[in-house]
């Protein structure tokens, strides 16, 4: 196995290399010691990852930290150096530079997203007879459209919408059904609001349906794998896409989901949707990715991916997070009423926020759009 790389951490940066020898590790060792790195920030240092993360599934041989520009210069002392892997400090520097990228701008069929400006809010409007929170209050079309003009009004900056439940144990329904239940409300509400519209769903078929009606970002809770040409179909119109992660199907995700390196194994499943995309000829920079809390995962791979959940940045792509209302909050703060959770919810958006989420998924946009200014407001202010 070639070098891999993780980065995490806070204020210092962390970067574990993998698969070094262990001549290497000594050359990267002595690139270090003499003056621990010029610049602002935490000093570089070096030291054997294992014992630093043991959430980490194979031992790395070192891990690197210290201030993002301090490693950026280790980089180019690697670089004029005989005896490291090709394209090593090259790896670790487009990490660094996606970690620290926030400056993204997505173009959403004549409809553009300014997620650097602050971040955004993505309106659940689930027209489905049994959602988990909020199965059959938007089934009616009358109604569906008064809450999603109520969302754009809240400050939902996408409204995503759904003819199909995703929750642990969901039976699928047919592309005739969920067609009729969403494509009147994509025609209306592409028409009527600035706002784009994102269509929920991991068909094909019916997302081909839905851009022809007027919506402009896939959101895909299988990361383009569940339909085969749902790439191709994103690049013909070109659309935006939301790579979900999932392990399994909704039907049986939740029974026993096992990882040995959760954050790793989300990460690696969504840099291969991405390329997937970008093979099918979609724009990278109109791709976001999503963990996909809930889907495939227990109540400590849930929290952790929210504590860890910065090291997807090193993807370099908007990470959208989806916490609203679910389970493992229910679970922590033994809630059974989805719509009780808001509180917890509160708690969660506010984290991802400060861990570098995009996009936050939600049902009650107005309560959140206020954690996200403010939150949004701290972290502007030094
Ligand atoms: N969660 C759900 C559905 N779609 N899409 C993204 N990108 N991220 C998510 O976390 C996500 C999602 C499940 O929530 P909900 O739509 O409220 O429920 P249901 O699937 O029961 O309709």
């Amino acid at each position: 196995m070639g070098p891999v790389l993780r980065i995490s951490g806070r204020g210092a940066l962390s970067i574990a290399l993998h698969g070094l020898t262990s001549g290497q590790a000594t050359a990267i060792r002595g690139l270090i010691t003499p003056d621990k790195g010029a610049g602002p920030g935490p000093a570089l240092s070096c030291s054997p990852a294992a014992q630093q993360n043991t959430s980490l599934s194979s031992s790395p041989e070192l891990l690197l930290s210290g201030a993002p520009g301090r490693l950026k210069d280790l980089t180019r002392r690697m670089a004029s150096q005989r005896g490291f892997p090709a394209g090593l400090a090259d790896t670790i520097e487009s990490l660094l530079d996606n970690y620290l990228r926030s400056d993204y701008k997505i173009e959403c069929r004549g409809k553009a997203l300014d997620l650097g400006s602050r971040t955004h809010v993505m309106g659940i409007l689930n027209a489905t007879p049994d959602s988990f929170s909020d199965g059959g209050r938007f089934a009616a079309a009358d109604r569906a459209l008064a809450h999603a003009r109520e969302m754009a009004a809240a400050g939902a900056d996408i409204i995503d919408i759904g003819g199909e439940s995703t929750r642990p144990g969901a039976a699928p329904v047919t592309e005739e059904e969920e067609l009729r239940r969403i494509i009147p409300l994509i025609e209306r509400l592409s028409a009527e609001l600035t706002v784009p519209i994102s269509v929920d769903t991991y068909k094909s078929s019916v997302a081909r349906k839905a851009l022809e009606a007027g919506a402009s970002i896939i959101n895909d809770i299988s990361g383009l794998r569940f339909s085969p040409d749902m790439a191709k179909v994103a690049a013909d119109f070109g659309a935006a896409v939301v790579i979900m992660h999932i392990k399994g199907t909704p039907r049986d995700m939740q029974q026993n989901p096992v990882y040995t390196d959760v954050v790793g194994e989300v990460t690696a499943y969504l840099e291969e949707g991405i390329e997937l995309a970008v093979r099918a000829g979609v724009d990278r920079e109109k791709i976001m990715v999503d963990p996909g809390i809930g889907f495939g995962k227990n109540l400590e791979h849930n929290l952790t991916i929210l504590n860890r959940l910065d090291e997807f940045k090193s993807l370099g792509r908007p990470i959208v997070l989806g916490t609203s209302r679910k389970k493992f909050i229910g679970t922590i703060l033994d809630i059974p009423a989805p719509e009780q959770r808001v509180d917890g919810t509160a708690a969660t958006v506010a984290l991802g926020i400060e861990r570098g989420a995009a996009i936050v998924r939600v049902h009650d946009v107005a309560r959140m759009a206020q954690v996200a200014r403010m939150t949004d407001a701290i972290l502007k202010t030094k």
